[in-house]
């Protein structure tokens, strides 16, 4: 067995134990009560389910395994002089609920770097979607065809005993994390630089070699690759694409299915599409009003437009947070550090400094304030990564990281299949109307 994963199967016994004793201790208690209002309303602030491996407050962001974003950026592993925290650092933490030292980062990069071959009948259905299909649809076909390597479902085929579902569930998972930068990079490069494909650099960290095969090799790019992909990676169990693959996983479908499904619910524009909706509704205003860095007055009147056409401002806002999102902020301060006069930089801003006062004059937006997607395009964008279509699939390689160790857990910790409760209007009317 490899190190990483003995390591991991060592945490599994007390975790479960933990578990068992707090259930017979507690399992009885009241963890809150909900109103027809939250069942309508998309089960806002309605605690419902498990997420070991990060927790949101809605003041202060988020927290993996109780870290804050500027706390990883100083605990986390780096490349030899550089700032950004390695992203196999992240997977550690969350995975194993320990930072890890320099040599658990290496030995991560190595054993991700062993398992990265794709094999060649996930290109060809890649290759079989028309040119003009979405990213995020080539994304997902590619998890699917991917399929074919699942051991997990092997495994239950040839009869595994429950109590080790979660091995072959870290071995998809890890071979996933392993090989999704691959194809994502294979869908970039097929979509926009002519089917020109760069092989892998087996050398390199997992986001170096990443930013590699995308095409894009400077040393800045790499570090911005290595920010992105770790603070993307997770925001507790109940945003739509980590639950999804909570949910599907449920019913012990792998970690390919798992996952092709929650990317299904990142792809949405409400979720993680709205990285590329904000640079195309940045991008369509500087347009519109002739380009340049607009006015403050200009914005506003822009966003009033977008507000009256029954649309949204899109990367503002949160289901959960009620400040500005950590993750913008350290966006902001990487853009501070390497582009301070970029020209959309200051756009976007100058954007932020007139959305919120608008948004909530609206008198119902619960959070004013931008999220992760309100920035991260125009980082990339400031690097020559203008195709902002391909932004999600950056933002699925990593939730990977955070979706999947969550995975690996639901199967260690034995967590049964999701199948709440519904009920009808007319049952709730008759429920409450009697009374
Ligand atoms: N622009 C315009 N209206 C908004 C915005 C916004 N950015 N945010 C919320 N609202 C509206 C919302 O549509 C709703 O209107 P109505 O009652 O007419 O349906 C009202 O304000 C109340 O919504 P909230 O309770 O504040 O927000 P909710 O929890 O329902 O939704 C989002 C959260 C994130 C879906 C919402 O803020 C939004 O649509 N934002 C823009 C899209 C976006 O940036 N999504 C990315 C989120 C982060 N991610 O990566 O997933
Ligand atoms: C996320 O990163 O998943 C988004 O911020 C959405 C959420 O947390 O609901």
């Amino acid at each position: 067995m490899d190190k990483i994963k003995a390591k991991f199967e060592t945490k599994i016994g007390p975790a479960v134990k933990e578990v068992k004793d707090f259930l017979a201790q507690y399992g009885d208690e009241k963890l809150g009560e909900y109103t027809v209002e939250q069942v309508y309303g998309g089960m806002r602030s309605m605690t419902a389910l498990i997420c070991e491996t990060s927790k949101l407050d809605s003041e202060e962001g988020i927290r993996f395994r109780g870290y804050s974003i500027p706390e990883l950026q100083e605990k986390l592993p780096k490349m030899p002089g550089q700032k950004q925290p390695l992203p196999e650092g992240i997977f550690h933490l969350l995975l194993m609920d320990e930072l890890p030292n320099d040599d658990d980062v290496r030995r991560l990069s190595n054993n991700w770097a062993r398992r990265s071959i794709v094999p060649p009948h996930v290109f060809k259905t890649i290759d079989a979607l028309p040119m003009s299909s979405h990213p995020m649809t080539q994304f997902v076909v590619g998890i699917m065809a991917l399929r074919t390597e699942s051991e997990f479902q092997r495994a239950y085929r040839h009869g595994i005993n429950k109590k080790d579902y979660w091995d072959p569930t870290y071995e998809d998972s890890m071979n996933l994390i392993a090989r999704l930068p691959r194809i994502a990079a294979y869908i970039y490069r097929r979509v926009y630089r002519n089917g020109e494909h760069i092989e892998p650099d087996p050398k390199l960290d997992w986001a170096g070699n990443f930013a590699h095969m995308l095409g894009f090799e400077g040393d800045e790019f790499k570090e911005l690759m290595r920010l992105y992909l770790t603070i993307h990676s997770d925001h507790e169990g109940g945003n739509v694409s980590a639950h999804t693959v909570h949910l599907v996983g449920s019913a012990l479908s792998d970690a390919y299915l798992s996952f092709a499904a929650g990317m299904n619910g990142l792809a949405g524009p409400l979720h993680g599409l709205a990285n590329q909706e904000v640079i195309r509704w940045t991008l369509a205003m500087r347009d519109e009003l002739g380009g340049g860095l607009p006015s403050k007055e200009q914005i506003a009147n822009y966003c009033r437009k977008t507000l009256n056409e029954g649309r949204v401002i899109p990367g503002f806002g949160h289901a959960v947070l009620r400040k500005t999102d950590p993750r913008y902020i350290a966006q902001r301060e990487f853009a501070l550090e390497y582009m301070p006069h970029d020209e959309l930089f200051l756009i976007i801003s100058r954007v932020y400094e007139v959305v919120p006062e608008i948004l909530s004059s609206m008198g119902k937006v619960k959070n004013p304030w931008p999220n992760v997607d309100a920035h991260s395009g125009q980082l990339l964008m400031h690097y020559g990564l203008n195709e902002y279509d391909f932004y999600t699939v950056l933002f699925g390689v990593s939730r990977a990281l955070g979706v999947l160790s969550g995975l690996i857990w639901d199967r260690a910790l034995g967590m049964p299949l999701e199948r709440p409760g519904s009920t009808t209007t007319a049952l709730l009317k008759e429920k409450f109307e009697k009374k």
